[in-house]
């Protein structure tokens, strides 16, 4: 059965500061890109919440979580630094709401969904590769009722057994890529700063200019993510 409009919540967990970078607060470029996809292509309810720049702690995160009551959780997934917090959130918003449909995605998620699902029974949802489109279809499917099975990109469980849909190909016009959603986290963008770059107070985003490598390292996450199997490259594909 359908669930109607559904909330979608994206987070931004607490982090601890990783004390080689030095400390810095960036926005959450992936998810803000998802928002903005998310907003620009269906009419679910979308919300931002970055604990970073609030300066909210597990305890903060769990009142908000308390407050906002999201259908979906989808937290930032930047890299396997973060994978820990990303799985905490998860479990947190299923301890307090058993029905909520939780989401991961990002590099790290991606080379480890299966094991994931595996691991963790907190996580329904992990999202592969390129995340904008099949968010996109994810949330549909999930408002309207319908299969997963023909959603791709996603590896899900169904029946306690894990699943992989095949891969999704890569959007090929980055161009037509609605404007990432900073207006998510506008009141906090004088909260962003990069230490290592510029003073504190200084004002700091992230423009995204292409996606890819045009190297492909073997110890590198990035070719085998941004490259999908098809070989379709994106448009700022460096060759
Ligand atoms: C910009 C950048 C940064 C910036 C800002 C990051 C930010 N918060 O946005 C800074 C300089 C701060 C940074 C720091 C670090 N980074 Co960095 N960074 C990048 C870079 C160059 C681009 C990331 C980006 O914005 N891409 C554009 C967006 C649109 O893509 P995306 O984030 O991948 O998100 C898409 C998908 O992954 C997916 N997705 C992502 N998250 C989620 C979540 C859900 C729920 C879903 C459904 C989908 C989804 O959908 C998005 C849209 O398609 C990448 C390399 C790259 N080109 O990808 C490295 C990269 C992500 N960073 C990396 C690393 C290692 C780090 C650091 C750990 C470095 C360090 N030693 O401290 C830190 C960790 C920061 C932290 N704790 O969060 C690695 C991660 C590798 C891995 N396997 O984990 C990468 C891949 C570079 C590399 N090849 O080594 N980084």
């Amino acid at each position: 059965m359908g669930r109607g409009r559904l909330k979608v919540l994206f987070v931004e967990p607490p982090k601890d500061f990783w004390f080689i970078l030095g400390q810095y607060i960036p926005p959450p470029f992936g998810v803000l890109a998802l928002a903005g996809y998310l907003e620009a292509n269906c009419g679910a309810e979308i919300e931002v919440l970055d604990c970073q720049a609030e300066g909210l702690d597990w305890d903060d995160l769990k009142r908000r979580l308390e407050s906002i009551q999201p259908d979906i959780l989808a937290p930032s997934g930047l890299s396997t630094s973060n994978a820990f917090v990303v799985l905490r959130a998860v479990q947190l918003a299923k301890k307090l709401n058993p029905g909520v449909r939780t989401v991961v995605g990002g590099q790290h998620f991606t080379a480890l969904a299966e094991e994931t699902l595996q691991g963790y029974p907190e996580v329904d949802v992990v999202v592969r590769g390129e995340g904008e489109e099949t968010i996109l279809e994810l949330v549909k499917e999930l408002e309207g009722g319908g299969p997963l099975s023909d959603v791709r990109g996603i590896s899900y469980r169904r029946g306690g057994e894990v699943f992989s849909n095949p891969d999704r190909p890569l959007i090929c016009d980055l161009d037509s890529l609605p404007e990432p959603g900073y207006h998510f986290v506008e009141g906090h963008m004088k909260d962003y700063y990069f230490s290592l770059m510029a003073e504190k107070g200084a004002p700091f985003a992230i423009v995204e200019g292409s996606r890819g490598c045009g190297h492909a390292c073997s110890y590198c996450s990035q070719s085998p993510f941004w490259i999908s199997k098809n070989k379709k490259f994106t448009t700022g594909y460096v060759k």
